[in-house]
């Protein structure tokens, strides 16, 4: 299995060229849950240590269903596979020009929510323009386990977010351990709680915001994952989903920019126009950087081909 790991401030993406399972033809998002019925031990043994680490994100090439696009991708990380990553998005797209597969200019991807747009400025600069993301419920309040009352929003921008805002403890990177053991029991109680989307869908990710002491930074936070790692990016998909609160709040304009911070410095710039369907189109703008080029062996005697899963 051909592989391609880069970062997206500090957040890595691993994009398989080849060597994955064969999910067929059809809609990407059927493919997707095919990936995730079927396919548990192999997307386990991608990106779980020995060969995966923590906060990975895998983008696995699919043939796309429109051929205006570049390619199709399907993204999962050791826990889940996901509906769309922002920061995998950069990386894919940095691996594509590291590829020599597309150039500087506006390219399509599609992936199992929809196709969304890059625009590669540079080798390394990718500005994504994400589907359209929406507030499904604003300040919804939640009974969690040592924290007590907690209030969040619920949205959705690829994937779906309680973002809590302020946060309960300050994002910086010392307090990384604690926000993490309180997004996981954020998280748990929104399911416990049946706080989902329109359809069903649980709460896969948790958001703090905080304020930034940096100057021209609007804020800064801190993302967990669903395979309960937290991102080192500001995450694609989450600021889309807090784009769609800030404008929902009336708290930014149409085509303003901010600076987004995640908990250990990496920025992102983000704006948004306005959706049809009443929410926003996010444009996230961040930076990526292929780091290696390997190929995969898994070995029938390997005792963890798939994976340390415990
Ligand atoms: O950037 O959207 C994102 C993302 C999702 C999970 C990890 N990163």
């Amino acid at each position: 299995m051909h592989v391609i790991d880069s970062h997206t401030g500090g957040e890595p993406t691993r994009v398989i060229l080849d060597g994955g399972p064969d999910l067929g033809s059809g809609p990407l998002a059927k493919r997707a849950q095919r990936l995730a019925t079927d396919y548990v031990d192999f997307y386990h043994s991608v990106m779980l240590e020995p060969r995966g680490q923590a906060a990975m994100v895998a983008a696995m090439l699919v043939e796309p269903v429109d051929t205006s696009c570049v390619t199709g991708v399907i993204f999962f990380d050791a826990d889940v596979v996901l509906g769309m990553c922002g920061h995998g998005t950069i990386g894919l797209a940095v691996t594509l020009a590291h590829l020599g597969m597309i150039k500087v200019g506006t390219h399509k991807i599609e992936t199992p929510v929809g196709v969304v747009q890059v625009e590669l400025s540079d080798a390394n600069t990718v500005t994504v323009t994400n589907i359209e993301s929406r507030r499904v419920q604003k300040q919804v309040a939640v009974q969690v386990d040592v924290l007590g009352r907690v209030t969040g929003d619920l949205a959705y921008g690829g994937n779906w977010f309680f973002i809590v805002d302020p946060s309960p403890i300050r994002v910086m990177p010392a307090n990384i351990g604690d926000l993490t053991n309180a997004a996981i029991a954020i998280r748990d109680a929104t399911i416990s709680a049946g706080i989902c989307g329109e359809a069903g869908e649980p709460v896969d990710h948790v958001i703090f915001q905080d304020t930034s002491p940096k100057e021209g930074v609007h804020s800064r936070n801190f993302v967990l994952c669903p395979d309960d790692a937290y991102d080192r990016s500001p995450c694609g998909t989450g600021s889309s989903a807090r784009l769609a609160c800030l404008a929902a709040d009336g708290l930014l304009s149409p085509g303003d920019e901010i600076i987004q911070e995640s908990v250990i410095g990496s920025p992102y710039r983000l704006s948004y126009q306005p959706g049809p369907n009443g929410g926003v189109i996010p444009t996230i703008t961040g930076q990526a950087f292929v780091m290696s080029e390997s190929t995969l062996i898994f070995s029938k005697k390997d005792p963890f081909k798939n994976g340390i899963s415990l």
